[in-house]
């Protein structure tokens, strides 16, 4: 196939971690098709050009349409806020191309499906980013589970904490407005332990009961905005309302019995980006922190009594995936690689013609979680995820 052009709309912090996925997947891995850097998009054409200059793009636009018009662009790759997702990912299937959009995929279930609708119908190869499903590590959990080797699933346990707006002076910026983010910690990282759930267990959840929270209500207007991941801004002394949730808490039923528990917060002092999970099983117990990613700690009920215990397994040789291709063992892989793990499997889907996962099904899926947590924060009960 030789290559495909890629089209990138968003240049702030999701831009620059894609963008670095797509530097270097081919320089690492055996892709076919190679991607071509040729564009990225953003409204304010100072800084798009000085992106596309420093992420190493061959060309930048002022308007997403144009890119998606382009025909040396194959795949079109959204790293926008939610509140563009639909519009953006709308027109690059109704052009024929093929689809990465960041999670959460949209911001609202109703979007999701017609996203997830128009995509299959059209036949173009579409995945979102829900990239911790790339960590190897977390690749090995789920080995473990699918070998039985922890027994029958009984408990999903996961937080995802952080401490970014911890402070009340920390600006109003676009993932603390309902109308662009859709939600807040919900759906910013409660969807990656939701989705982390079901690629883990390969169960679907059918019930829960959960209540959103959000601690400080107005925050300063924000006058500049510093890298754009909406961590980081300077703020005014007008104030506005937080019309999203700082952290979600919610309990869970999957479809084979297990119990789920989730918790999610923006406000955990220390907190940087801690997604951990525990899975108790009934032969042994799972349990991976993000902020050590390389590791999993696992502890089998059959071992013998006198080394009874947590095993720490370094998870960099070479019989785990994606790992080889990078260095030899214990030479640590980080963050930034599991973007292009994702870039590589959405190539391999290109080229084969197999849609990867997690695709915009999955998408879906996830969306209909977090939808009925919303509504059971407003009803106080149980709530059923919507199925198709
Ligand atoms: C901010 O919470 C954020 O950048 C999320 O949006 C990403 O999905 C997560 O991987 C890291 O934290």
């Amino acid at each position: 196939m030789g290559e495909i052009g890629i089209g990138l709309v968003g240049y702030k912090f999701m831009g620059r971690a894609h963008s670095n996925g797509y530097r270097q997947v081919s320089h690492f891995f055996d892709v076919d098709p190679k991607p071509r850097m040729v564009a990225i998009a953003g409204r304010n054409e100072a800084a798009v050009s000085h992106a596309a200059e420093q992420l190493g793009w061959e060309g930048y636009e002022t308007d997403y349409r144009r890119l998606i018009e382009r025909k040396d662009i194959g795949l079109i790759d959204v790293s926008t806020p939610g509140d563009s997702h639909y519009d953006v990912v709308m027109a690059a299937i109704a052009a024929g191309k093929h689809v990465l959009c960041e999670k959460p995929l949209a911001n609202s279930l109703e979007q999701a499906r017609v996203m997830m609708t128009a995509a299959q119908v059209a036949g173009v190869v579409n995945m979102i980013n829900f990239n911790y499903r790339r960590v190897p590590a977390v690749v090995l959990a789920r080995k473990l589970i699918e070998e039985g080797r922890i027994g029958e699933i009984r408990h999903f346990r996961a937080v995802y904490l952080q401490d970014w707006i911890l402070d009340p002076s920390f600006p109003l910026v676009w993932r603390l407005k309902k109308e662009l983010a859709g939600s807040g910690a919900l759906g910013d990282i409660a969807a990656h332990i939701v989705d982390l759930s079901r690629y883990l267990l390969g169960d679907e959840i059918v019930s829960v009961t959960g209540s959103l929270s959000t601690f400080i209500k107005q925050r300063p207007v924000e006058v500049t905005s510093g890298g754009g991941a909406g961590l980081e801004a300077t703020s005014g002394t007008e104030y506005g309302e937080v019309t999203v949730d700082d952290s979600a808490h919610f309990l869970a039923k999957f479809a084979g019995g297990a119990t789920g528990t989730f918790e999610v917060t923006r406000l955990a002092p220390g907190r940087r980006n801690h997604n951990q999970f525990e899975i108790n099983g009934s032969k042994g117990t799972i349990v991976f922190d993000l902020e050590r990613l390389n590791e999993l700690e696992v502890y089998f009920v059959d071992d013998p009594g006198d080394v009874q215990g947590f095993r720490k397994i370094l998870v960099t040789d070479g019989p785990h995936p994606y790992v080889g291709a990078w260095w030899p063992g214990g030479h640590i892989i980080g963050w930034e690689h599991t973007f292009a793990h994702v870039i590589r499997d959405l190539l391999e889907g290109i080229r084969t013609g197999v849609n990867p996962a997690p695709s915009f099904a999955d998408g879906y899926r996830c969306q209909a979680v977090l939808d009925a947590v919303e509504r059971s924060s407003a009803s106080g009960a149980w709530e059923t995820p919507v199925s198709v």
